[in-house]
């Protein structure tokens, strides 16, 4: 049974307030929001980016939970390496090797991973791919907030077309980047995993139970979560969630699940807006309004936008 608004907001914080994150910032929200998911006890990985360096300043940290800080390559690695630790002592317990003092016999402990889209689609796809094969038992949460945050707003490969970044800046050359982004959930569902996901801090409840199911899944899922950042984006701070929603609605960020090989849409806009509803309010992309080349820019965005949503409807059978 999933757990009501209620439950949910009775849930302890396992990520405290406290932290050192800019305000409006995606990634405690969602955070929160998958850790309210469950009530077993968790274990939580991170490598380095915003997460790591703001909720861990030293001597002090913002987790409730037991939490590893490992290099940027290696958060799957890491996590499902925890998780083969505890197989072990659970196989080792079940014939008569007592369990270590740290490990409750009776609790149905979680592995779950947070990284950004830096850590994600480009240095740690290796170890979160090898990890996914060996069908370790985790939930991979990519705190996708399009670029490489903690370091300045470099572009990573989750950097949509068109946006500025510090290495793809809008100016005379060129109209912010020049590439698509890569679409990692469905390179993700190629794995033939178990569970595969997109969501948005913006909808709670189609975050939480995407969290519920993967958790309740003994092998590897995968949540991909476009999570906002006010600064990188030059977004107000109070539209987090709302620009989030804005992604879904433009069909920019479509919502889905990918459940046993099923595609399946989790959210489908009455009315498909145009991108510019959700490129408007950022700052990332206030070039694109400025002239004839924004204006093309935008023309060849919104092309990829209706080709992939138009692919995504084909695979969850829509169309
Ligand atoms: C191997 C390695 N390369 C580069 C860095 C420097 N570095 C630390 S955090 C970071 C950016 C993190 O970006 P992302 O994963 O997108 O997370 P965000 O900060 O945006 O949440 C970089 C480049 C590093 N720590 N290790």
């Amino acid at each position: 049974m999933p757990k009501n608004l209620k439950q949910l907001s009775h849930t302890p914080l396992r990520l405290t307030g406290g932290h050192r994150l800019c305000p409006g910032c995606g990634e405690p929200i969602v955070v929160r929001q998958v850790l309210m998911a469950t009530d077993d006890p968790v274990i939580a990985a991170s490598c380095t980016g915003c997460l790591e360096v703001s909720t861990t300043i030293f001597p002090y940290t913002a987790w409730n939970i037991p939490w590893i800080h490992i290099a940027f390559e290696n958060a799957a690695a890491t996590i499902a390496g925890i998780e083969a630790m505890y197989k072990a002592h659970k196989a080792r317990a079940a014939k008569g090797t007592p369990l270590p003092d740290y490990i409750d016999p009776d609790a149905d402990y979680k592995f779950v991973a947070f990284a950004g889209d830096g850590g994600t689609y480009d240095i740690g796809f290796q170890s979160l791919s090898g990890a996914t094969e060996r069908g370790h038992q985790f939930l991979y949460v990519c705190l996708n907030n399009e670029a490489y945050m903690n370091t300045g707003i470099q572009r990573s490969s989750a950097t949509p077309m068109g946006g500025h970044t510090t290495t793809s800046p809008a100016g005379s050359v060129i109209p912010g980047k020049q590439q698509h982004q890569k679409d990692l959930t469905a390179c993700m569902a190629a794995h033939d995993m178990p569970y595969v996901a997109q969501s948005i801090p913006g909808r709670w409840r189609d975050l939480t139970r995407k969290a519920e199911k993967a958790f309740a899944i003994d092998g590897p899922t995968f949540i991909n979560v476009l999570t906002p950042c006010p600064l990188g984006w030059r977004l107000a701070p109070e539209m987090t969630p709302e620009i989030s929603q804005l992604a879904a609605d433009t069909c920019m960020w479509p919502l889905y699940e990918v459940e046993d090989g099923q595609w399946k849409l989790t959210y489908k806009p009455k009315e498909k807006k145009p991108i510019e509803e959700y490129l408007e309010p950022q700052g990332r992309f206030r070039h694109l309004f400025r002239d004839e080349k924004g204006a093309e820019m935008r023309q060849k965005m919104q092309e990829w936008a209706d080709y992939k949503w138009n692919q995504l409807l084909e695979r969850c059978g829509e169309q």
